[in-house]
């Protein structure tokens, strides 16, 4: 099946309302002509640097502004962060992803830092993915040069919603640091969030940007809202699975050759309703007792869930030999900071 960048809005609209059961058929089927149906990708999320953001972002515990149980804590240090790498890959995960509540990413001894876990985790044959907030040109260059294989940033909802999420920056910076991403040879992850009070529309919206960028991101995480006490967002009422199942398979039939990620909010859903998320085109998921800050089910608790769909962990797209250019930066850069 060839990918389209091309949908309209309209295609995309009437692709989300199709009948229930049609539509997971649609995108079950669309699944199995571009993916192995039985393989989901396991990822392990750090948070490296946690809290204290300056941004505004009203689902995000992590936002300065607001008063929540997440404390500021200073970046971890270069070893921990390889430690807690290493332990969420002997439990199975295949793609770590590093979390810094940052608004930008600042060319300082603490991006060094993060650079030199980056190619330690890289060395030890897994994707690496971060997500750090916005970033310059250079700054990209720097990551694909120390192995960093994803950047994860989100697009979190549509350009007309936007607002309402956040105001503290533009869609448009969110779009022009996918372009920065892109360019680098990096391996781009943009998905959103569902349960903020958004509209069908709003879904469809989001999609469509996904969709019609060429090539389409490689990774699509979609986020169930995780209402968090002291934000802006803390009463809105969960979503019914339905609404996630649209999404999913909307995404899938759109993007076929996506990972797309069942993401934040599964702690709160039953086995039933993720075996559904995973039969409308998911395939790929957060594995560990936390996500960034909030509960999330462990290595164990997937492993017996995996195990009764029959689904089984996927093998990393990288491969394990190291890049010469890497080395001789490591080398180069004292890892020691
Ligand atoms: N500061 C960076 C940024 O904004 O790109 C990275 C960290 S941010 C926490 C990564 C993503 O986590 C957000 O874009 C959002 O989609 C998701 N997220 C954050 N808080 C969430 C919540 N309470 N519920 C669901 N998803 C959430
Ligand atoms: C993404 O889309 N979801 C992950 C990852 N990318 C970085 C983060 C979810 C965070 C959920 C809220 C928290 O743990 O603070
Ligand atoms: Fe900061 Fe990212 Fe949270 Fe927004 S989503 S407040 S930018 S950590």
């Amino acid at each position: 099946m060839t990918c389209r960048s091309d949908w309209t809005k309209k295609e995309i609209r009437a692709i989300h309302d199709r009948p229930l059961l049609d539509l997971i058929y649609q995108a079950a089927s669309v699944h199995r002509e571009n993916h192995s149906a039985t393989q989901v990708q396991v990822c392990s999320l750090i948070s490296i640097k946690t809290g204290g953001c300056p941004e505004d972002c009203k689902y995000c515990p992590q936002s300065a502004r607001y008063q929540t149980n997440v404390t500021a804590t200073a970046l971890m240090k270069e070893e921990e962060i390889v430690d807690m790498a290493k332990q969420a890959i002997a439990k199975g995960a295949t793609r770590v992803c590093l979390g810094a509540a940052w608004r930008s990413v600042r060319d300082s001894a603490q991006f060094d830092l993060v650079l030199c876990a980056i190619r330690q985790i890289t060395d030890m044959g897994v994707e690496v993915c971060c997500t750090l907030g916005m970033l310059t040109d250079f700054q990209a260059v720097r990551l694909k040069e120390a192995g960093l294989y994803a950047y994860n940033h989100n697009l979190d909802t549509s350009p007309e919603f936007y607002a309402s999420i956040t105001t503290t920056r533009r869609y448009e910076d969110r779009l022009k640091t996918l372009d920065v991403v892109e360019k680098a040879g990096i391996s781009v992850c943009c998905g959103g969030i569902i349960g903020m009070g958004e509209s069908v529309d709003d879904r469809v919206g989001l999609i469509h940007m996904l969709a019609r960028r060429t090539p389409h991101p490689e990774s699509v995480p979609i986020n169930i809202l995780i209402p968090v006490q002291g934000t802006p967002l803390q009463e809105r009422q969960p979503v019914p699975i339905w609404d996630m199942i649209r999404v999913i398979a909307t995404a899938r039939i759109t993007m076929p050759k996506a990972m797309v990620r069942l993401s934040a909010g599964r702690l709160e859903r039953s086995l039933e309703e993720q075996a559904l998320c995973f039969l409308a085109g998911a395939n790929s998921i957060f594995s560990g007792e936390k996500l960034l800050t909030r509960p999330n089910p462990d290595f164990d608790e997937d492993e017996n869930m995996l195990r009764l769909f029959g689904l089984t962990p996927r093998p990393t797209f990288t491969p394990i030999a190291r890049n010469k250019f890497t080395q001789l930066k490591c080398e180069f850069v004292s890892c020691d900071l």
